[in-house]
């Protein structure tokens, strides 16, 4: 029994989702899930903002294996603040299946940052999303940046589209990879080739760095399941179809923070073939484009 609540208003994932009609590649990669806990294990952390349900690695593995999928890189949780005990103890114990993304404060040490890369951290997240995070400073993620770049780990980025400009200088000035979230939360009740978009799309055109996952569809979509997410079916392919190389896809298992609905994951995974039409761009998307930036090195 975990001596944290859940917020009265969680949402538990998708308990029987869906077997997926659509046969994903060999070795396909599932690049944005999470694991929360077990909260008894692995305590949240004092400035959460949210306090979700337990998620854990071997629930994570299940799900994995249901969908076709042979990998995971999981991202640490904001509900986890920077203690990466959790995350560290999943990639641990998946037989090198699993990488990671962690969250880092400035002062970590050498020693540290050693242990997280053994265990399978590739890169880390700055987030901005206010709701989930009081963020940092942009120098002290600065520093963070410099002592990442030297291991030739990436940055993960989260923002919302309305912040993009806000944003945009500091993250052209950042000297390593960086992966957006969920293309940066466009509005899809605009026009796909109308100018908030665009600023995104020049963002990865002019950046040769940026990388895009392609994923929570479910968390972008104003139509809802209903209409199966279809108006977020344009943004994704418009990714996928303009940088080929430099676009991943996630789950978001399990989902923290979905209010309206909970996502049946094999209705996501049906949904791969309408963001990347060929088997060259699939294999691209799920086995090419994670085995290169998570295996590699
Ligand atoms: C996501 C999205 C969200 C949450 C987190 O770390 C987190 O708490 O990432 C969100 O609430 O939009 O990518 O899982």
């Amino acid at each position: 029994m975990s001596k944290f609540v859940m917020d009265a208003n969680w949402l538990h994932w998708h308990q029987s989702p869906t077997k997926p009609s659509f046969v994903v590649p060999e070795g396909a990669v599932d690049a944005h899930c999470h694991v929360f806990g077990p909260g008894d294990q692995f305590g949240f952390a004092p400035e959460r903002k949210y306090t979700p349900c337990d998620a854990s690695k071997q629930q994570l593995w299940d799900l994995r294996d249901y969908l076709g999928f042979s990998r995971n890189v999981v991202v640490q949780a904001t509900c986890h603040g920077a203690d990466n005990s959790a995350l560290v103890d999943a990639l641990e114990a998946s037989s090198g299946l699993a990488r990671g993304v962690a969250t880092i404060k400035e002062d970590i040490s050498d020693a540290e940052l050693d242990k997280l890369h053994a265990a399978g951290v590739r890169g880390v997240r700055f987030n901005f999303v206010k709701r989930l995070v009081d963020a940092l400073p942009f120098d002290s993620l600065k520093r963070i940046a410099d002592r990442i770049v030297t291991r030739d780990w990436h940055i993960v980025i989260y923002f919302e589209s309305q912040d993009l400009p806000e944003l945009y200088d500091f993250f052209t000035s950042l000297p390593t990879t960086l992966v957006v979230d969920h293309m940066g939360r466009p509005d899809v009740t605009k026009p796909v080739d109308g100018e908030d978009f665009a600023l995104f799309l020049k963002f990865m055109a002019e950046n040769k760095n940026v990388w895009s996952k392609v994923s929570c569809p479910e968390r972008i979509s104003v139509d809802g399941p209903s209409k199966e997410y279809q108006d977020v079916v344009p943004f994704a392919r418009k990714v996928v179809e303009s940088f080929p190389d430099r676009v991943l896809w996630g789950t978001d298992w399990p989902h923290p923070n979905m209010k309206s609905h909970i996502p049946d994951d094999g209705k996501l995974v049906n949904m791969i073939p309408l963001f990347a039409p060929t088997k060259e761009l699939q294999h691209k998307l799920l086995v090419a484009n994670p085995m290169r930036l998570y295996w590699s090195k």
